[in-house]
């Protein structure tokens, strides 16, 4: 291992989010258990579990599979230790690798499998835990969309620190499962047992009333979020003729973008651009004529299925900037 322990590297502030896709300089990095070194032609991925012919893959294997692209947000759900603390960990990057399913073909699923779990290279401690591997899963429906074993971001191969020489990219899932220095994949029929999908990442669900319902929902779909670009933070009401624009994105594709220039008194509709691929998408609104004293501006994305985002207390909840007047 080259570094042990959490590493993580948010180096761009929403109103610093300023290309469609995040250049390199900006991608965020998040590592529980530090930064495996890996070199491609040592890397292997594992096949096993509920599959007719378990196999095992080189990197020249994974190459020689069509290679595909996808555009994508790519978002941390934030500290496994503090799920509802809203945060802004996000970038939109185009992946490049080869489809899972591609690869899974060869082995035959078997029909009782339900789950895909899969395990990264790196190990340690977190938060207390002792963990042998990064292990995550996700329902193996989601296999026929566009999941990945990426080799590339923006079209360079990947940093060490991003998963390098391959990972696992499920594009519309948060970050976290989309398992790093890929080794290992395991078709399941149940949930997979470690940490990161039993202790962590698992959110409470709310009954009808607010109450605590006593169930959970894994930390898998991005809920509906949006931050705004321009103004930052430093903005004033002297740039007048501009707009207020910024970024907005669910799993699924937002379809409404809200926005409010007194502290969510009032809001109104944004245009939204439409979705390429699982990407970002742009929303702007003109800029208004009356900006007299400061204002509190705040985005709030609907998603196509109808999900809002939520004011306080989620880790999607609305991000607002104060905007001087000069
Ligand atoms: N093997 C492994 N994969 C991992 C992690 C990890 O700690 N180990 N962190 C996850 C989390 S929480 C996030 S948000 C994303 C971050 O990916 P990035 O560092 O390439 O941005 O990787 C996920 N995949
Ligand atoms: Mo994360």
């Amino acid at each position: 291992m080259e570094n042990k322990g959490f590493y993580g590297n948010i180096p761009a502030k929403p109103h610093e989010l300023t290309d469609r896709i995040t250049p390199q300089e900006k991608f965020i990095t998040l590592c529980h258990l530090g930064i495996p070194d890996i070199a491609a032609n040592s890397w292997r991925l594992r096949v096993e579990g509920l599959v007719d012919h378990p196999t095992t893959y080189g990197f020249n294997d994974l190459k020689s599979f069509a290679k595909r692209e996808v555009e994508s947000v790519h978002q941390c759900a934030g500290s496994p230790l503090n799920p509802t603390a809203p945060t802004q960990r996000v970038c939109n990057v185009v992946w490049g690798g080869a489809w899972l399913a591609d690869l899974l073909q060869p082995c035959g699923i078997k029909a009782q499998a339900r789950y895909i779990w899969s395990f990264g290279s790196d190990y340690g401690e977190f938060a207390g835990e002792t963990c042998d591997s990064y292990g995550k899963d996700f329902p193996l429906e989601r296999l026929a969309q566009d999941v990945l074993v990426a080799y590339e971001m923006n079209g360079e191969p990947l940093r060490s620190e991003n998963g390098y020489p391959a990972r696992l990219v499920v594009p519309g899932y948060y970050g976290t499962n989309s398992v790093k220095w890929l080794s290992r994949i395991r078709l399941a029929a149940q949930r997979a047992s470690g940490p990161f999908t039993t202790k962590w990442y698992n959110d409470d669900v709310e009954g009808p009333d607010g109450e605590p319902s006593g169930r959970t929902r894994p930390v898998w779909s991005i809920a509906p979020q949006s931050v705004i670009v321009f103004p930052g933070p430093s903005g004033s009401a002297a740039d007048s003729h501009r707009e207020i624009w910024g970024w907005a994105w669910a799993d699924g594709g937002v379809d409404r973008v809200e926005v409010s220039l007194d502290a969510g008194e009032t809001w109104s509709n944004a245009e939204v651009e439409p979705r390429t691929q699982m990407s970002w998408q742009r929303f702007s609104t003109a800029w208004p004529d009356a900006f007299a004293s400061s204002q509190m501006l705040m985005s709030r994305a609907t998603s196509r299925n109808g999900e809002i985002q939520p004011s306080h207390s989620r880790r999607n909840a609305i991000f607002a900037v104060q905007v001087e007047p000069r």
